[in-house]
């Protein structure tokens, strides 16, 4: 099928069957350009649990697909490719966590929204990049679990010296990849240009960038500048958003490596073949999905 007449199917289709799409700000462009709504995990989220649609098309990877049933149970949730995961999210799983949990007692669990819905369950509150910090502070311990993600621990362990973290070991394989020389050429070159990079990167290179945030933080960051061009650490996705809501600004990637594969198996084909079929639905368990939207609450309370 031609690609105009592939959108033409799909939007005919999301009116018949009621349905909207979310895409994640890493999917590929021809995939935002589809969807009624681009942005991070927790943004999409929100959305699911606001539509009044019968069917969510959630284009991004398994764990926020589930995030997004855990909100509106009673919607068809379906993620357009079955195996668009995250490593991440998948270096812990609840057995994993209770181990964890047995060796440090009493001590609570911060969970990265890249994480199952069953490690979520497991958890005493989730937190984003974008709130990391502001959810461990408001813990009435001293010492914190934060899983799965070590340099977003790491960086929340910088950001508040009197608390300890016990950071689980687990990394984004897209963001960890990024060399601490590759921003150092840049400073070498081009030593004024804003460095925005994202937490999951390692701690050398959040420690010299000149931003820190989540991808819409960035996005926020770029939109609210004077300054014209930036060096954008984090994956290629945002890339797309930028430009097209910032034309008379440049962009360019700190590394070539900042490409999640995951996030880029979902292409207009699959999209339209979601519709069609209603796959594939995400399903979990009631009490689980219980249990994780308390984790999940429990953040959104804090702001
Ligand atoms: O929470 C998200 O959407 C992720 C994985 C990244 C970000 O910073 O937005
Ligand atoms: Fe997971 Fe990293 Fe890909 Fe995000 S960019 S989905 S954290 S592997």
């Amino acid at each position: 099928m031609h690609t105009l007449e592939m959108v033409n199917e799909i939007k005919r289709l999301k009116r018949e069957k009621r349905a909207i799409i979310l895409a994640h700000n890493y999917q590929m462009p021809e995939v935002q350009d589809i969807a009624d709504f681009v942005g991070d995990s927790l943004e999409l989220s929100k959305k699911a649990a606001a539509t009044n649609a019968d069917i969510i098309i959630f284009c991004g990877v398994h764990f926020m697909a589930e995030s997004a049933k855990v909100f509106s149970p009673d919607k068809k949730v379906l993620l357009p490719v079955y195996d668009a995961g995250c490593p991440m999210a998948d270096m812990i799983d609840a057995d994993q966590l209770r181990e964890l949990k047995k060796q440090y007692p009493n001590i609570p669990v911060v969970c990265y929204i890249n994480s199952s819905a069953e490690v979520k369950a497991e958890s005493d509150i989730c937190c984003t990049s974008a709130n990391a910090v502001k959810v461990v502070k408001s813990l009435d311990s001293d010492k914190v679990l934060f899983i799965p993600d070590q340099n977003l621990g790491s960086y929340v362990a910088n950001q508040i010296p009197d608390k300890e973290i016990i950071n689980w070991e687990g990394y984004c394989i897209t963001h960890h990849r990024v060399k601490c020389d590759e921003l150092d050429e840049v400073k070498k070159n081009w030593n004024k240009i804003k460095i925005l990079v994202h937490p999951e990167c390692k701690a050398d290179v959040v420690e010299k960038a000149d931003f820190v945030g989540s991808t819409s933080q960035i996005i926020n960051y770029v939109n609210k500048s004077d300054e014209k061009e930036f060096v954008i650490g984090t994956e290629m996705g945002v890339l797309h958003s930028l430009k097209k809501e910032n034309p008379d600004k440049e962009f360019y990637l700190l590394s070539p490596s900042l490409i999640c594969h995951n996030m880029k198996k979902t292409r207009l084909k699959d999209v339209y073949r979601a519709l069609k079929d209603e796959v594939y639905e995400i399903k979990v368990e009631k009490e689980i999905m219980a249990v994780a939207k308390e984790a999940l609450e429990k953040m959104l309370n804090l702001s």
